[in-house]
């Protein structure tokens, strides 16, 4: 065991213990959440950093505390890096989180009341994109977009007329499990049409567009949000991307309007991960992430699993497991009885509440960083398959356990860190 994690054993033994485990849980499961990644060991150095010491309200040379040069060099090299690697006007990279993004976005374009028209949450959508539950959906008129109920993919002369019909001011592309490109040139033209400022939320496919494996929203939308730990592989956090016009009130929005106190050490991991995303070796991860995710849906579907809307472009994809008559919330369990992790999910036009599910999402983004390529997507399908047709037989289900164990050792994780 690491130096590090062996002198919290003598400080916080209880927090050691839970460490060490999760550290044992990282490196024993397959990580199938299409969310999930392993941040690089200099990211998460960064994210513990001395930074954390510092109060900076306010952007740089902007500030409400003294003492903040260095940060500010640190929060300018951040929002730099992220305009250059997405080829964006403006970025505001003090977001805590993608919902925080997304929050400070709305609070910039709308009032309460006004009218926002996203994805559903079944075809793919996000809380954050105006479910009930969440602020957003408390705030706002929702009015959404399904996908086509035969193809499971976006119609865009659908989504057209619901934008002519309900003239949103706000319209939202992306969300958190379609996986599908998303024509946002489409969607540009349709913002036109009705006269609504577009926000494409590329939380999950960022990291693609970092690496040049899935089309940048940049060129075609007013404002852009995201989360830096997903496909980007960086700190847990959040980050806004702008045409320069609305700089202003979008800072304004995330500071003071949404947020206090900028997390300046998570900002400066998120300058590394950007540093790290603009680098020619993490092109051939955003297309890795693509091809094992092409190659594993097609090995399940060879393998008599239904793949919603027959496969994916991106680096997740969605299992309707009603011919398998088992539940998303069954499945999720029974993988993870084999040391595999995926999350129950919605499918499109779900007949399953949503804590139970007819579907598993799962996303090639971790086992990719890992190591795992194209032709190790084989047996990964075939064991996937086996704990799931064979989930009465406990034999059946502690041989893939095994398997997996072994095939998991083949990968190790931060073996250089810890
Ligand atoms: N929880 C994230 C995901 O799993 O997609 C979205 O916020």
């Amino acid at each position: 065991m690491d130096r590090e994690l062996d002198s919290f054993k003598l400080f916080d033994p209880e927090i050691y213990e839970a460490l060490k485990g999760e550290l044992e849980r990282q490196r024993a499961k397959i990580n199938l959440i299409a969310s999930e990644n392993y941040a690089s060991p200099e990211i998460l150095r960064i994210t513990g950093c001395l930074l954390t010491n510092k109060y900076a309200e306010g952007y740089p040379g902007k500030r409400y505390y003294s003492g903040c040069e260095f940060v500010d060099e640190v929060e300018e090299l951040a929002r730099i890096r992220a305009m250059s690697l997405f080829g964006s006007e403006h970025a505001n990279v003090q977001p805590h989180s993608g919902t925080q993004a997304n929050m400070a976005v709305y609070f910039s374009m709308l009032k309460p009341g006004d009218t926002i028209m996203t994805m559903d949450l079944s075809s793919g959508g996000h809380l954050s994109h105006g479910a009930k539950s969440n602020f957003s959906g408390m705030l706002y008129k929702v009015v959404h977009y399904s996908v086509n109920r035969e193809t499971e993919k976006l119609d865009y002369d659908e989504v057209r007329v619901i934008a002519e019909t309900e003239k949103p001011k706000l319209i939202v592309a992306g969300g958190s499990s379609y996986s599908r490109w998303i024509d946002f040139e489409e969607f540009r033209e349709i913002a036109d049409e009705v006269g609504a400022v577009l926000m494409v939320d590329m939380a999950h496919f960022s990291g693609l567009v970092a690496g040049k494996a899935h089309p940048s929203p940049v060129p075609y939308a007013d404002v852009v949000t995201s989360t830096t730990h997903k496909t980007l592989r960086g700190p847990r956090g959040g980050f806004i991307l702008s045409q320069q016009r609305y700089a202003e009130r979008i800072d304004a929005s995330v500071f003071p309007g949404t947020q206090g106190g900028p997390l300046m050490n998570v900002i400066a991991a998120k300058a590394v991960c950007f540093k790290e995303a603009s680098k020619p070796k993490f092109r051939s991860y955003a297309e890795e992430v693509v091809l094992n995710a092409r190659v594993l849906a097609e090995k399940l579907a060879s393998n008599g699993l239904r793949v919603v809307s027959g496969g994916t472009d991106t680096h997740l994809f969605l299992i309707d497991l009603r011919p398998m008559r088992i539940t998303g919330k069954e499945a999720q369990e029974i993988l993870d009885s084999v040391d595999i992790n995926v999350n129950m999910n919605e499918i499109p036009y779900d007949p399953a509440p949503p804590n139970i599910t007819s579907g598993i999402r799962i996303g090639t983004p971790a086992i990719t960083t890992r190591g795992m390529r194209p032709e190790h997507m084989d047996l990964l399908g075939d064991l996937i398959t086996s704990a799931l047709e064979k989930r009465h037989d406990s034999m059946a289900l502690a041989r893939v356990r095994s398997e997996i164990q072994e095939f998991a050792r083949n990968f190790p994780l931060y073996q250089e860190v810890f």
